[in-house]
């Protein structure tokens, strides 16, 4: 397959569509397409196989983006053409306040480069290491938000977003975007080393039994848990410790910890082994934990 053919660019999303018929055609399409001229380029956000994130700016709008560049080369030797097609086509489809935008793509010789909003205020992930755990207050407005994305994108039939904490971003306000990292990108703190870490993963995802979208409300389980403790609930030496513990649910607070006996609750509701018996998204909102302690207007400031 050739490097050119992998997509074509798509045309301006800031740009009004005109409507009036037009003889050039094709000269007024082309001349709406985004190309790296459009932006300046600042610091690099992260990096990983495929390429690199830097924040860029669109020139004559000022507005920021993350700039996401990827080698054309490296999507042919994996054969991930189709995968980053789709991916592509999943992820500029979805628009919600708490999933991170993909505002549009382009390509030169070489590279692919993704238009990707900007989230001021960096990873969840780092707020969560610095203090080393949230608040009950921001515990459950970042799970609420987390929550109403989720059924967001079910109910656009896209599931299992690879909900981690490092895949969490927070814009200026505070309010959480799930950014879907996916394969291709890692981001700058990395929390464990290559392969991936079993650690979010529901017990018929680790068995690698059919799975639905009940995988997103299990992780959504152990993310509260890790908002809340600092660190995941099935976390253990070895991978194969890991998946014992998630295969038996060995789920314990430490008696130190201090946590509401509702976020308890809420956290036992949604770390269970069969998937149809956890707790719905729906449910999940109406839980008196979210009802007292989730900030209605989704937004964090510390
Ligand atoms: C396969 C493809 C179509 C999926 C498209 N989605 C992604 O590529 C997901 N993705 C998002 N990959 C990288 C990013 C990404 C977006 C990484 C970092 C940032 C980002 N937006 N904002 C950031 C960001 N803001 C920061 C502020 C401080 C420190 C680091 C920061 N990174």
């Amino acid at each position: 397959m050739s490097s050119t053919s992998i997509l074509h660019s798509q045309t301006r999303k800031m740009v009004s569509q005109t409507q009036e018929p037009n003889r050039r055609k094709e000269e007024e399409q082309s001349s709406r397409k985004w190309s790296l001229q459009d932006f300046d380029i600042g610091k690099p956000l992260g990096k990983g196989k495929f390429g690199r994130v830097y924040l860029a700016r669109e020139k004559k709008s000022k507005y920021m983006v993350a700039l996401k560049v990827i080698f054309k080369e490296q999507i042919e030797k994996y054969g991930l053409h189709n995968q980053l097609r789709r991916e592509m086509e999943i992820q500029s489809s979805l628009s919600h306040p708490n999933v991170l935008r993909l505002f549009g793509w382009f390509h030169d010789g070489q590279r692919i480069f993704l238009i990707l909003e900007y989230a001021h205020r960096g990873e969840l992930y780092r707020e969560l290491r610095k203090s080393g755990h949230l608040s009950e207050e921001q515990a459950a407005t970042y799970f609420a938000s987390l929550t109403r994305a989720l059924a967001y994108c079910h109910n656009q039939y896209v599931i299992h977003r690879d909900i981690k904490p490092e895949n969490l971003l927070l814009d200026f306000e505070g309010r959480l975007k799930i950014a879907d990292f996916g394969w291709s990108v890692q981001s700058r703190s990395k929390r464990h080393t290559m392969c991936g870490t079993l650690d979010y993963l529901a017990p018929e995802m680790v068995e690698n039994r059919a799975h639905d979208y009940a995988v997103d409300n299990w992780t959504l389980g152990v993310l509260c848990y890790e908002f809340l403790l600092g660190v995941p609930p099935f976390e253990a030496e070895s991978q194969t410790d890991t998946f014992k513990r998630i295969m038996k649910v060995d789920l314990s607070f430490p008696p130190t910890s201090h946590v509401s006996a509702e976020a308890k609750n809420l956290i036992n509701l949604l770390l269970v082994k069969d998937s149809t018996k956890r707790l719905s998204l729906q449910k999940i909102m109406k839980h008196p934990w979210i009802i007292k302690n989730a900030n209605p207007t989704g937004t964090c400031m510390d």
